[in-house]
């Protein structure tokens, strides 16, 4: 008698969905896809080239709780009504990720942390590339891991890895794993408890061997005290800004030095990356890419020649004298913190949008520092003007959208300053995405 195929349900019909329910059909599974909302042109073809059974509109709850397992896409709540039931019935609820996991032998380069995981991922994916590794770029950044699986083959990837993803991993092991930093982001989902976030960082960590390697920062106290109570197996290489205990990579004298496993150096000069954020993020690709046993030379070429990722600290354009920063993917406190800090000209900061519950006293004196004009740009800017009014900057108040805040801020700056747009907020009140937003700053910059 034929063994019983297992069903499975993909919960979710986007990128990751998607390219699961493609990973799952090919490997033989029975697959059923089901999207409480409309599924993407894209993604609904690429399910009907699979000849994948799916609906959208609603989850046939009946139908869901028949599976045998159930692949969550991550924008879905862990809380959902739907979920729930599935855990309470006993039925394994994992992510695409962790599906994938099962049907690759890649070594796997794993990368997490509250901000800097998109640089950091691009710039590893830089460096493996240039070095001429067979490599594939994978994860939150936007490109489904399952679907690479199921139809390329590739001796690396290099994933980044949101909370959301990492919510739902048991089995998955990473050979490297990088974690940034961790500072509040997305507690809405976390039950608006920062330690329930914390744990789902360090999954990343979880079935690590001794084989595998665990960079991160240094000066972390969130990183530290959490690494005193998972007692790792993982080899650490801890990075730093400059030489002090415990760091094995770190820049002395203009020379960044990277001391295990292989001794590494270049001039700071040269990093292509600029800031103190962006330090970080090319020691953090430089030892994974060390560790990996990529050649000095290709490291040093490649942490030079990067180009950077749009939307963080991208310079647009001068326009009489005045310089444009789009950096719209800052959009939470301690990114727009980075942000300024890395600024060396008098600053006209653009900030505001959906809040996620911001404290802004993080960016308090750096405001004070730095910022010679404020435009609050979004729907709801009370929070703002309750905060930032009382320092006694001049202040744009705009509502509308971003041509607005571009011409406001042009008007309340002066040759030699800079424009930052670093919102410190999602961009969901008065654009479509982050991307929609850090788009719209540039082409009405363009236009002044
Ligand atoms: N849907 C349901 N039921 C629900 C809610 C949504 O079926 O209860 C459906 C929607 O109708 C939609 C699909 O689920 O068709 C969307 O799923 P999704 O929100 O998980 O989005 P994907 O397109 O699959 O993209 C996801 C990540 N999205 C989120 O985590 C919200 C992408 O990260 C990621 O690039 C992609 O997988 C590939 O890994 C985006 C993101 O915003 C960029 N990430 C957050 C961040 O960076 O801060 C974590
Ligand atoms: P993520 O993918 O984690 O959101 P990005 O690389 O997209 O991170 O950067 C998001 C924002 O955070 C940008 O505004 C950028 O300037 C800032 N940023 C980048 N790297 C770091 C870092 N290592 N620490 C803090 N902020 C950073």
């Amino acid at each position: 008698m034929a063994e019983k195929r297992k069903k499975i349900v993909i919960l979710g019909a986007g990128e990751s969905g998607a390219g699961a329910a493609v990973l799952a059909r090919v490997k033989g599974m029975d697959t059923f896809v089901s999207d409480a909302g409309s599924i993407k042109e894209k993604y609904r073809q690429l399910l009907q080239r699979y000849d994948i059974p799916y609906e959208e509109g609603g989850h046939t709850e009946q139908r869901v709780l028949q599976a045998d397992e159930v692949v969550k896409s991550p924008g879905i709540p862990t809380d959902a009504p739907l979920v729930k039931k599935l855990r309470e019935q006993g039925t394994p609820v994992i992510s695409e990720i962790e599906l994938a996991g099962r049907y690759t032998d890649a070594k796997m380069v794993c990368i997490t942390g509250s901000n800097g995981k998109t640089t950091t991922t691009s710039l590893i994916y830089h460096i493996f590339r240039s070095a001429g590794l067979n490599v594939g770029l994978a994860g939150n950044i936007g490109r489904s891991l399952a679907l690479q699986v199921a139809t390329e083959k590739h001796d690396y990837y290099v994933i980044e890895l949101s909370s959301f993803q990492l919510d739902n991993m048991y089995s998955f092991r990473a050979n490297i794993a990088v974690l940034m930093n961790i500072t509040p982001d997305h507690l809405d989902r976390y039950g608006h408890c920062m330690q329930n976030y914390v744990n789902a960082k360090f999954r990343i960590t979880q079935n690590q061997t001794e084989e595998d390697a665990f960079v991160y920062w240094n000066d972390d106290p969130i990183i530290r005290r959490e690494l005193q109570r998972h007692g790792l197996k993982a080899r650490l290489y801890p990075f730093a800004a400059v030489k002090e205990e415990g760091a094995i990579a770190y820049v002395e004298d203009g020379e960044v030095e990277i001391t295990q496993p292989i001794a590494f150096n270049m001039e700071q000069e040269e990093l292509a990356l600029r800031g103190t954020h962006n330090l970080y993020n090319s020691l953090a690709a430089g030892i994974s890419a060390n560790v990996a046993g990529i050649r000095k030379e290709y490291i040093r070429k490649a942490l030079a020649d990067f180009k950077g990722v749009e939307h963080r600290l991208e310079p647009v354009c001068k326009v009489r004298g005045v310089s444009f920063v789009n950096d719209s993917k800052a959009t939470n406190v301690n990114s727009c913190w980075y942000a300024l800090q890395s600024m060396t000209t008098p600053t006209v900061l653009i900030l505001g949008g959906k809040d996620k519950g911001n404290d802004y006293r993080e960016i308090e004196q750096l405001v004070r520092e730095k910022c010679v004009a404020l435009v609050y740009l979004g729907l709801h800017n009370e929070k703002l003007h309750q905060f930032f009014d009382p320092m006694g900057l001049p202040v744009a108040d705009v509502q509308t959208g971003m041509e607005e805040a571009v011409r406001a801020a042009y008007r309340l700056a002066k040759p030699g300053d800079t424009v930052l747009l670093s919102p410190c907020c999602a961009s969901f009140d008065l654009f479509k995405s982050y991307e929609d937003r850090g788009d719209q700053f540039k082409r009405y910059v363009r236009a002044l």
